[in-house]
């Protein structure tokens, strides 16, 4: 197995740090997707979306999709659980990964989009596009928070897929989209100083 990555990228480091919880290793492919690597025709065989990561099998099958990589890894490895345990948990786990793609990835893409320099040659910006991207991606914020109050991690007790997703999020919002998150919110940050001292967010 490979898996075709980008140091920077958010969704890639998804899986890193996901791979680290598992405490497995899969030798890494670097792909520029500043340079466009991720548009070759080779690279379009793999992934026709153009887009990494891209886990490929020793057979030449190639999954791509970031929780996709991580459900087939999970089924593979089952231990530690990081998709839940119990009907509930896997419920509960799939209900945040969903809220955090939808209110907070998004969003924040958005603004990365529409807003950022470095993709303003890709296209025609819409700077109303990332200021509306900017208010969602707060609001995001606020309900990761709300859940944190009463949660230790995203999806409950126990470490989870989501809180990898939650991380590569919000690490890529701050660093290079320019939308932190409000340190106001306390248990926000509670979570994002706990899971930032655990080894995998070195991935
Ligand atoms: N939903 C996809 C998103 C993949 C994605 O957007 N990857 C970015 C890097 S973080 C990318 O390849 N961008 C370059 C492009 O789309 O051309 C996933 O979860 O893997």
């Amino acid at each position: 197995m490979k898996l075709y990555d980008f140091k920077t990228a958010p969704n890639p480091r998804r899986v890193r740090i996901y791979l680290a919880e598992k405490g497995i290793e899969i030798p890494l492919v670097n792909v520029d997707i500043m340079q466009r690597e991720q548009k070759t025709p080779d690279f379009l065989a793999k992934n026709p979306v153009g887009s990494i990561p891209v886990l490929e099998l020793d057979d030449g099958t190639c999954i791509s999709e970031s929780i996709a990589i991580c459900r087939y890894i999970e089924e593979l490895h089952p231990e530690p659980p990081l998709f839940g345990r119990t009907p509930l948990e896997k419920a509960v786990t799939e209900m945040w990964l969903r809220r955090v793609e939808l209110k907070v990835m998004l969003p924040v893409g958005q603004v990365w989009v529409h807003g950022h320099p470095l993709t303003a040659r890709m296209l025609k910006q819409i700077p109303e596009a990332a200021e509306l991207g900017r208010k969602r991606a707060h609001l995001g914020y606020q309900l990761l928070d709300q859940q944190l109050a009463t949660n230790q991690f995203l999806a409950g007790d126990n470490y989870s897929v989501v809180d990898a997703v939650a991380l590569s999020t919000i690490d890529f919002a701050a660093g290079l989209v320019g939308v932190p998150y409000d340190e106001d919110l306390k248990h926000l940050k509670r979570w994002h100083d706990t899971v930032s001292a655990r080894p995998s967010a070195e991935a």
